[in-house]
């Protein structure tokens, strides 16, 4: 657990959070500003600043991102519409909070990616 970490202590139960499924790998809890309708936060339970510090030794926990996204999907009723599940890593990308996550994002349409 990294100490000045918000998710390290949403993972740990520190700070409330709208939590939607744990296990001993990943957490799942909804977004606090929310883009869509279904905005969820798929995380790995141990720290790790951003997924370019993941790799093979991590792939345990990123199938199981994958699968609990999957499911939380279906929940949410956002399976078959359709959803991105996205992870923005380093400024480019507009990453914000420093511990690796996946934004479960659904619920309405989301519009093309757009070249420029
Ligand atoms: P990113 O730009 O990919 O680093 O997105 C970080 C997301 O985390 C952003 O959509 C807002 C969300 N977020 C930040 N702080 C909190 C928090 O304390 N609780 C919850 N539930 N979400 C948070």
């Amino acid at each position: 657990m990294a100490t000045d970490c918000i998710f390290c202590k949403i993972v740990a139960g520190e700070i409330p959070s709208d939590k939607l499924y744990q296990d001993e790998l990943v957490t799942a809890f909804r977004d606090i500003r929310p883009v869509a309708p279904v905005h969820i936060l798929v995380i790995p339970n141990a720290h790790s600043s951003s997924v370019t510090e993941m790799g093979d030794g991590d792939a345990a926990t990123l199938g199981r991102i994958v699968a609990v996204a999957n499911q939380l999907a279906k929940q949410e009723g956002v399976s078959k519409s359709g959803f991105r599940l996205l992870c923005n890593a380093g400024p480019d990308a507009g990453q914000v909070v420093y511990h690796t996550h996946f934004h479960l994002i659904g619920g309405r349409e989301l519009g093309p990616m757009v070249a420029r």
